[in-house]
């Protein structure tokens, strides 16, 4: 029998070093459960940073995937295909856009909304041509290509990949008068986390949303809102932006969509920006193929009919004030939404990894962010009693 050692060592003769995971091999998962190679069980409180609103292996997806498996996977967008159309007519329906463009990852969603909004800027705000500037906040986090790592202001993520792409501004989150001062005739769109997951699950004031919404209006500047950790769910609203009764230009989704099983992301906008993409513009291989569109509609069924953001809410309210009653000198704060929860440990009592260790030891997943930030962000489909055995094992760690 080969030990988690063996797997672990394993990977790190094989793998490049681009992370550091928590030390457990997983080698299957169920619900909101998982299991390691020795058969040990832990709750899963990471959901693969919220590309697990649906739990591990939800059946009816699974269901969905094996059937398209059997029956037609990939034809490339030189053909068309029997399963792109229902899905995008599901997402924009449920969405409210006109139309929606799929991609596969999250990274790719968010340069396909860069290229969209450009392009808008160019042919539809007259902006003068390679003049486009796009606004971004500190402390983001919208991917890892090299564009997208250009407006990071996380010196690790961009050490050693330069030269950048230009076009980028960065201005402080939860400030729209930072916003409003940075605008200039050439701005095209303002690019924002409704909630920031990798910066540490920072939550704006209430009513910050609605203030960018209005400026960005004001000023004929889109707003793109990258719900791809925040949306479908997680935060106890179909998507974050909602709870403010906020509409972008454009939505970027991307994990959940794909329930889990397959990466399937895309962005959704009205004719008068999707309009601009014309064929040839843009596009990918693997883009709309028939089995993502097969998962992603069982994977939004899953989230309407199982009602999955009004559990993140009602679950999500009770499990924070759950951990704000843990008395430990050494928590600063708990924050979040729905069930996008950080526990941030003050700098001098050390940082979130070794607390996340001793869970693991308890049998809960948890992975630490942005150094301090315990992130608690377990699958959607997660029950009360299952909370309470979290807390549980969570009280026991951070009270000692
Ligand atoms: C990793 C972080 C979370 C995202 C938002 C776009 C993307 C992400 C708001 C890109 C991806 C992932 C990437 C993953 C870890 C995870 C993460 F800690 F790195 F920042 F969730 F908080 N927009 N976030 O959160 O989507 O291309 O990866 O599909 O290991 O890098 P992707």
């Amino acid at each position: 029998m080969r030990t988690s050692r063996d797997y672990i060592d394993e990977v790190n003769r094989v793998s490049a070093h681009n992370y550091e995971p928590i030390p457990v091999v997983i080698s299957k998962g169920e619900g909101v459960w998982v299991y390691d190679v020795e058969g040990k069980k832990y709750l899963d409180m990471l959901s693969a940073y919220s590309a697990l609103n649906q739990g591990h292996r939800h059946p009816r997806i699974v269901r969905a995937i094996k059937e398209q498996a059997d029956r037609l996977t990939l034809t490339s967008r030189a053909f068309h295909n029997d399963m792109m159309g229902p899905f995008l007519k599901k997402l924009t329906e449920l969405a409210g856009y006109d139309k929606a463009l799929p991609m596969n990852t999250g990274a790719e969603a968010v340069e396909t909304a860069l290229k969209a909004a450009r392009k808008w800027g160019y042919l539809k705000k007259g902006v003068e041509e390679n003049k486009a500037e796009i606004i971004a906040c500190e402390n983001n986090f919208h991917g890892r290509t090299i564009t997208i790592i250009s407006f990071s202001t996380e010196e690790q993520y961009r050490y050693g990949f330069g030269p950048f792409t230009p076009g980028f501004r960065i201005i402080p989150y939860n400030d729209p008068d930072a916003l409003e001062r940075a605008i200039t005739e050439n701005t095209v769109a303002f690019l924002v986390e409704p909630i920031q997951g990798e910066g540490g699950v920072v939550v704006p004031d209430d009513g910050y949303l609605k203030k960018i919404r209005e400026i960005t209006k004001k000023n004929n500047v889109l707003l793109i809102a990258d719900e791809i950790q925040t949306g479908l769910g997680r935060t106890g609203a179909f998507f974050a932006c909602d709870h403010e009764g906020v509409k972008p230009d454009i939505m970027i989704l991307g994990k959940a969509l794909g329930g889990g099983l397959y990466p399937v992301s895309a962005i959704l906008a009205d004719d008068e920006i999707m309009d601009v993409f014309t064929p040839g513009d843009h596009g990918s291989t693997f883009g709309g193929n028939p089995l993502g569109a097969a998962v992603a509609m069982a994977s939004l069924d899953v989230i309407v009919e199982e009602k999955l953001p009004e559990r993140a809410k009602e679950l999500g309210d009770y499990f924070m004030s759950e951990l704000r009653k843990i008395d430990n000198p050494c928590i600063k704060e708990v924050r979040g939404k729905g069930l996008l929860i950080g526990v941030v440990i003050k700098e001098e009592c050390g940082t979130a990894r070794p607390y996340c260790e001793k869970l693991m030891e308890e049998g809960i997943l948890a992975k630490d962010t942005h150094g301090q930030v315990i992130r608690f962000a377990p699958p959607l489909v997660i029950t009360k009693e299952e909370i309470d055995f979290a807390l549980e094992r969570i009280r026991k760690v951070l009270s000692s």
